[in-house]
């Protein structure tokens, strides 16, 4: 497999306001030696393909680690399903069409656990995809991501280029969305309980039957975990980035409400959607290239929880 530096190359990070893309900037800002390239959504609208190859054409990014994309927690993904499905779309086709036009070096696309099959044996093998009919919650999102990853792997097998799709687990952390209804559940419910400790209020409703599995790894993690695989990985196969702790949902909103210190009720909502009944991602492939996650699910949330009283005390709420 070739590998790729990115010593003194022009990186550039697609969404790095978001929470994966901040988190890999932090990465590269520490410990790569490279020439960091970043723009915001109001500068350039990925979704416009002619701005988009007008900034191509002014920054000649080199390798592009492609992390802008429209993401929300499962109530999210099921009631905007138009705007998961060409939103995400658009901005892809439009990095990756570009990519190949200005002959970057590398892409490094992401996919999204939630692609492989509603009923995956487990833990899910990247053979997995396309075997099977999708979680309804979030088809839209998925069939974005997987046409992308397909693109990507088209790209390499027609005009030999060099681009990759990495498929994280779900993942949590600093610079998450932090909204009650559109984040994903640990941001979710870091605001649920904190909100509810705060207000005394003495009941917390959280979503589904509480059954669910869900694997989960820390964002500095994933980061470190994707600028391994951009230098080390050059597939036409999508590869898992996994390894992470799998739980069910009770047992997360215990160690967060645990964390918190509420000592109210906790009560699901069982009209909410559960999506996935099991989401674990197999790392075989990854594993074999020497890496794993170094934080534990506790410890990530409690940097998660610290990060979101830190932000409180910056925004003077
Ligand atoms: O994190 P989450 O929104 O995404 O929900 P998915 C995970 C589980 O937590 C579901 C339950 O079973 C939810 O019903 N849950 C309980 C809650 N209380 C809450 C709450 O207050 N907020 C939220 N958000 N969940 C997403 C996909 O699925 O996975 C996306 O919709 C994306 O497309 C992401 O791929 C990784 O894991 O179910």
């Amino acid at each position: 497999m070739s590998k790729k530096s990115l010593h003194n190359k022009r990186v550039w990070v697609t969404g790095h306001r978001g929470m994966v893309g901040s988190a890999i900037c932090r990465q590269l800002a520490v410990n790569h030696d490279v020439n960091l390239l970043t723009v915001t959504h109001k500068e350039l609208d990925l979704t416009d393909l002619a701005a988009t190859q007008e900034w191509f054409e002014e920054n000649k990014p080199e390798i592009i680690i492609h992390c802008a994309a429209k993401v929300g927690g499962i109530e999210a993904n099921k009631n905007q399903p138009v705007e998961f499905l060409s939103e995400n779309l658009a901005i892809g086709l439009n990095v990756i069409h570009s990519a190949a036009k200005y002959n970057v070096e590398k892409l490094v696309n992401l996919g999204s656990s939630c692609f492989y099959p509603k009923v995956s044996a487990q833990p899910i093998s990247e053979t997995s995809l396309l075997t099977g009919s999708l979680e309804p919650t979030n088809e839209a999102y998925a069939l974005a991501k997987i046409t992308l990853t397909k693109l990507c792997s088209f790209y390499r097998a027609q005009y030999n280029k060099d681009f990759i799709t990495i498929v994280p687990t779900n993942l949590y952390g600093e610079g998450d969305n932090f909204d009650a209804n559109h984040g994903h559940v640990i941001s979710a419910l870091i605001t649920k309980f904190v909100e509810a400790k705060q207000d005394n209020t003495g009941k917390v409703e959280l979503w589904g039957t509480g059954k669910p599995l869900r694997e989960f790894i820390y964002v500095d993690d994933a980061a470190a975990g994707i600028l391994m695989l951009t230098e080390n990985y050059s597939s036409l196969e999508h590869i898992n980035l996994s390894g992470g702790e799998t739980v069910s949902i009770k047992e997360l909103a215990v160690v967060i409400q645990e964390l918190v210190g509420y000592q109210g009720e906790v009560v699901f909502d069982t009209s909410k959607p559960d999506g996935m009944m099991k989401k674990s991602l197999d790392n075989s492939a990854i594993a074999k290239l020497g890496w794993q996650p170094e934080t534990s699910l506790v410890n990530g949330l409690q940097l998660t929880l610290n990060y979101y009283q830190q932000r409180d005390e910056n925004y003077g709420i």
